[in-house]
């Protein structure tokens, strides 16, 4: 067989966790309109079956990243670092870039190169490790309706520079896959390609609608090509990385991002701090009515900057916290196949994102670590 790590690299709101759910058929990563959604790389496990002729069966590790973008925060060198580790291992890189934004974008500098607008990025080509471009101050009006705070709003051109810098680097197969395109006309995407092309030597180059699942079996096919021979990484039915408590903490975040506006998603973290899994429950008697589904019991707090967030995150009466909570619940329920009690508070940690041992501590590898450790703390004057 063959196996094989596949970082999904791409500017912020590229769609790459999307593409991860698309490809694993699960919710493993979340997904927000709202740019910066992912913070941690998450892996997502793909059993392929061997097609007779084409390829043999492969196990695809692929590693969701953060999007690529200029850091302002400690949380967002983290997240940069985040990348860094998910090129660390990888066989294959697929770099997602948002067609409707590229369209734009070619547009744009179409039109400038008449009108002579110095404000206007040129796409063409991209240099790395230049970082000198021109501001790009309204957003461009794509698929993608919300966007960052101003404050968070970062030069596009150089931050696509930036990241094909990093793929120069790479020394493994590069693909180049061109999101979203369910919502652009089929004639603007050739022109696009072709230009594309010229400018990075990218092994393929695939058009893809990840909500659609258009050419979800073609990009499968080619990673298989480029993997090499080996064994699987994870069992056959693991789908992800992560911990289930990592994935509900996840989900809660989702529902703030999608819940809220301006600051408060970039300023609001989750952390579980209690996760009661239910008693296995007795086996059922012949006969007897079907048991109700079990009682997970789960507490988190939802950690913002600032007073005024935290008021928005309560919300009138603490209305908004039960939005968040009970839109929460439902995903979380269907995650884990019992009932969930959920208990959600809010905490101010000022200016946590540019706090070093904060953000680390929120990391869910580190989060991990610790548990285990206080887990092993517990354990010990058993074990004398
Ligand atoms: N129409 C359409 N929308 C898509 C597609 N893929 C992603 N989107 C939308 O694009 C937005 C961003 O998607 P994400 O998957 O969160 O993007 P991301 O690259 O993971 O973003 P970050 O985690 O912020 O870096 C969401 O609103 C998605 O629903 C697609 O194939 N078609
Ligand atoms: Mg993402």
């Amino acid at each position: 067989m063959k196996s094989g790590f596949v970082a999904i690299l791409g500017r912020p709101n590229a769609g790459k966790s999307t593409l991860l759910n698309a490809l694993t058929g699960e919710k493993v990563a979340i997904v927000s309109a709202k740019p910066q959604t992912t913070r941690n790389r998450i892996a997502g496990v793909v059993e392929v079956a061997a097609r007779k002729g084409v390829h043999p069966a492969a196990q695809i590790v692929f590693v969701d990243t953060p999007g690529v973008h200029k850091p302002g925060s400690h949380l967002d060198r983290r997240m940069l670092q985040e990348i860094y580790e998910a090129l660390e291992t990888r066989d294959v890189v697929l770099v997602l870039m948002d067609a409707t934004r590229r369209v734009q974008l070619e547009a744009a500098a179409t039109d400038s190169s008449s009108a002579k607008d110095s404000r206007v990025p040129q796409v063409s080509p991209l240099r790395p490790g230049t970082s000198e471009a021109s501001d790009l101050e309204s957003e461009p009006s794509t698929s993608v309706p919300a966007s960052p705070p101003k404050h968070e709003r970062t030069n596009w051109a150089s931050e696509d520079e930036f990241l094909f810098g990093l793929i120069r680097k790479l020394d493994c197969p590069v693909f180049l896959l061109l999101t979203k395109i369910d919502l652009v006309p089929k004639d603007h995407l050739l022109p696009l390609i072709d230009t594309l092309t010229k400018q990075f030597s990218f092994a393929q180059i695939i058009p893809v609608s990840a909500r659609k699942r258009d050419g979800m079996d073609l990009l499968v096919r080619k990673i298989v090509e480029a993997l090499p021979t080996g064994e699987r990484f994870y069992p056959k039915d693991q789908y992800t990385d992560q911990p289930q408590r990592f994935m509900v903490a996840e989900l809660i975040r989702e529902r703030i991002l999608v819940e809220t506006g301006e600051e408060v998603p970039y300023a609001s973290a989750v952390v579980i701090e209690r996760f009661e899994e239910p008693e296995p429950a007795p086996p059922r008697k012949k006969g007897a009515a079907p048991a109700r589904l079990p009682l997970t019991r789960i507490a988190a707090a939802i950690y913002c900057e600032r007073d005024g967030q935290k008021a928005i995150l309560i919300g009138k009466g603490g209305s908004k916290l039960k939005e968040i909570g009970t839109g929460a619940r439902r995903q979380i329920e269907s995650l884990l196949g019992t009932r969930v009690y959920l208990e959600l508070h809010v905490i101010v940690e000022p200016g946590w994102r540019e706090s070093k041992s904060f953000v680390e501590s929120l990391d869910w590898r580190n989060q991990l670590e610790r548990l285990g450790e206080v887990q092993g703390t517990e354990k010990a004057p058993e074990d004398k």
